[in-house]
């Protein structure tokens, strides 16, 4: 049986749900923050969410997570076998996992962390500064999708999954993308949020953090 840990909001947990999804496994989600305890270390020595059991087998961090998913469970594959598509579907990830968490989940920790975790208001400082480099990962990725449906090979891969729950956030966050300035992406995004497991779960998910 598998089991993930981590909060639903999270988009590296997220990004493991949406690869659980598409491959229809059975799995349970139990809701857990990252820690620094025994108990957590021994399943991830960071002490970061998500981390996952597959029988006795524990793993963490969500881009070794989907990886080690996708050679256990090889049906709907997310990775290329080709080395130049993998290598684009693994950049992609990279890209979402870093750039694109700075700015967008950089914003939702405030609005949605800072209150409940660190018992502040959001920093509406830091929330600006941030919103003002939305250009700067919205051009790079209009250029990369070039009116495509998926980033790499037409198909559905990591990288249109890790972006996908980077967006989720985004759109929770009630922000939307100018389709006169980025027509690509705003037709991408909208096309990802309408895949039908990523609608299911992202509605799933408004239903788990309810009083959170
Ligand atoms: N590279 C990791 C990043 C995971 C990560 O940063 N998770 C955050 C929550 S969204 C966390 O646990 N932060 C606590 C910490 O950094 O100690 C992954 O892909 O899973």
């Amino acid at each position: 049986m598998i089991t993930l840990y981590g909060l639903s909001v999270s988009l590296y947990v997220r990004k493991v749900r949406f690869v659980l999804e598409l491959k229809n496994l059975d799995y349970q989600h139990i809701i857990a923050l990252p820690s620094q305890s025994p108990e957590v270390l021994d399943k991830s020595p960071l002490g970061k969410i998500p981390y996952m059991t597959d029988g006795d087998f524990a793993l963490s961090d969500s881009t070794v997570i989907v990886q080690y998913l996708d050679k256990k469970y090889p049906h709907q594959p997310i990775l290329p076998q080709e080395p130049h598509s993998l290598a684009k579907a693994l950049w992609f990830d990279e890209y979402s996992d870093t750039k694109v968490s700075e700015i967008i989940s950089g914003i939702f920790f405030e609005r949605f962390g800072a209150p409940r975790f660190l018992n502040r208001e959001p920093d509406e400082a830091i929330i600006k500064s941030k919103e003002m480099q939305f250009p700067v990962i919205f051009n790079y990725l209009e250029e990369q999708i070039q009116g495509k449906k998926f980033l790499v090979n037409e198909c559905l891969t990591l990288a249109d999954i890790s972006l996908a729950s980077n967006f989720a956030n985004f759109f929770n966050l009630g922000y939307t993308i100018d389709a006169e300035q980025w027509p690509h992406l705003a037709q991408y995004t909208d096309n990802l949020m309408n895949i039908d497991f990523i609608k299911k779960l992202i509605e799933a998910e408004k239903v788990e953090i309810e009083g959170f």
